[in-house]
């Protein structure tokens, strides 16, 4: 048997200076997905998630509460760890960039950068968004009120003028050039790729690898005084995560990455500056880099200062982990903007869950309760009608997979959705309970045929919903060593005892005035 074929997924590592709120949730939840997708289908998976400690914002916003940036860190981290548990994330490993082990792998990719030529010491002046931890071009800036000068996202800019180290970010222009042309599905969705491609061919400037004015980062090896910049240090934690500097081991099974999940925010560091410093220190990229949307709260712009980010725990004891995550996932094309409301969820909930895969599984379920004993009836010969129903079941997993390759989450459901519009149109055409005392082989062989394409729907729908499908797994006495891709090859076995059924997708009922 060959071994199985890694896939490596990461999530953005968030900034510690912020709660955890919906936006965070979003990619961890789309990253969770394609993991859970992998292993189902027999690949070797690494899904690496974290958080991001160092730098002037989180520095600073320590300071205002008066505790030091690791007393801070600490806290906060902890509380993105509870988001992971509350969402059902199954990250394989969780990162933070105050780690003894990223620090090393920090200090060891910056000595071969220097060693390679690729670092020098030069004066920076400028302006710096600590808000975005980023540096920005004079022509960049916006102006705000009062004529002040904002950065591109509307976020304060300060001037700075220190002695920094530079990498030679212009030098790689060409070269990364070369190489969106050569991977055509490394930046994805396409306008975020044409985004990228078009800001590299205005031409890239060297690059701010240090500071000097604060303390808090990851001391530059040999340069005191010096920190390595956020950003530099945090895109690494993708690396050090798997040991590097050492290439044996994880690095040399996973790296390099097949998916970085990351919001359209951060597509720049992530397609441009990533690929070069890796480049730049004999490593190869990343295989793809996905840029997702912006989330808005009931029109809004989620923000800190508007308050409005809804928690993790608001979310899910709303309206419990599985339809959160189905909502994240089927609202929007992954790549596109959207609102979050109340009305949309609860819309999402009643008609596509509880309407949907809900009514289903439960008519099926309670008409075999009812009219087989409880067990799993044996068919006779399948109709015409029979074998289209279970062909289509049969024909998700392939476009499945492909909508997965592409991080095309919406279409995925879509097609399982399909189906359930199938069956349930099935279940009416055939109204098996007619069938009973008329037609009872005719019956069976109706039931049988719907109950293995609820088999089908319950093992693709374990990745986004993993606990609800769990528990209609349980409901078709399907065994968890059964419930892997390669188990959807191996129909229902007849006369297997059913437990009694049990409603899984309650309808959402409004309980509180608090709904919009
Ligand atoms: O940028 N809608 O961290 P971060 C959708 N530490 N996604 C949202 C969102 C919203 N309203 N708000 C936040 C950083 N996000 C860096 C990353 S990676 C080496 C370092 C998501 O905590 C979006 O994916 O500010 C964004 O990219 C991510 O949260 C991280 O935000």
């Amino acid at each position: 048997m060959s071994a199985a074929q890694p896939f490596f997924v990461t999530t953005p590592i968030y900034y510690v200076n912020d709660q955890p709120h919906l936006g965070h949730a979003y990619p961890t939840v789309a990253a969770d997905v394609l993991a859970r997708f992998m292993r189902l289908d027999g690949r070797r998976v690494r899904f690496l998630t974290g958080t991001d400690e160092h730098g002037q914002k989180v520095a600073r916003s320590a300071e205002a509460l008066g505790v030091t940036p690791q007393q801070f860190a600490d806290q906060v981290s902890a509380a993105f760890r509870e988001m992971d548990r509350l969402l059902d994330i199954s990250n394989d490993d969780y990162i933070r960039t105050t780690e003894e082990r990223h620090l090393r792998g920090v200090q060891a990719l910056w000595r071969e950068l220097e060693r390679r030529g690729e670092i020098y010491l030069g004066r920076f002046t400028g302006w710096y968004c600590v808000r975005d931890e980023a540096f920005y071009d004079e022509s960049e800036l916006i102006a705000g009120p009062n004529g002040a000068k904002l950065g591109p996202t509307g976020a304060e800019v300060e001037w700075l003028e220190e002695e920094n180290y530079f990498f030679r970010l212009s030098a790689w222009q060409e070269r990364l050039l070369a190489w969106y042309e050569a991977n055509p599905e490394a930046v994805a969705p396409r306008s975020r790729r044409n985004e990228v491609i078009s800001f590299v061919r205005s031409g890239l400037k060297d690059l701010s690898v240090s500071r000097t004015s604060f303390s808090w980062g990851v001391p530059v090896p040999e340069h005191p005084g010096h920190v390595v910049y956020v950003w530099l240090d945090a895109l690494i934690n993708y690396i050090t995560a798997l040991g590097y500097p050492d290439q044996r081991g994880d690095y040399s099974t996973f790296w390099p990455a097949d998916v970085h999940v990351v919001g359209k925010d951060i597509i720049r560091f992530h397609a441009v500056y990533w690929p070069a410093f890796l480049m730049a220190a004999g490593l190869e990229p990343p295989r793809r880099i996905f840029a997702h949307g912006w989330w808005t709260i009931e029109g809004q712009k989620m923000s800190k200062s508007l308050g409005n980010g809804i928690p993790p725990e608001a979310l899910v004891g709303r309206y419990g982990v599985d339809p959160a995550r189905y909502f994240l996932l089927r609202e929007l094309p992954f790549g596109n903007d959207g609102d979050f409301s109340h009305r949309a969820v609860v819309g999402r909930i009643n008609s596509d869950l509880a309407n949907g895969i809900g009514n289903l599984a439960q008519r099926v379920l309670v008409l075999i309760q009812r009219n087989c004993d409880g067990v799993v009836p044996a068919p006779d010969v399948l109709s015409a009608a029979d074998e289209a129903l279970l062909a289509a079941a049969r024909g998700l997993q392939p476009q499945l997979r492909e909508h997965i390759a592409e991080q095309a989450f919406h279409l995925a459901l879509e097609a399982i959705w399909r189906v359930i519009a199938e069956a349930d149109r099935h279940i009416n055409d055939e109204a098996p309970w007619e069938l009973r005392t008329s037609d009872p082989a005719r019956m069976r062989t109706v039931l049988y045929a719907l109950a293995e394409t609820l088999r089908h729907l319950a093992i693709l729908l374990q990745p986004f919903m993993p606990g609800s499908a769990a528990r209609l797994l349980d409901q078709l006495a399907v065994p968890p060593a059964a419930r892997q891709f390669a188990d959807l090859a191996t129909p229902l076995a007849p006369g297997r005892r059913l437990p009694p059924p049990a409603g899984i997708f309650p309808r959402y009922v409004e309980t509180d005035t608090a709904a919009s």
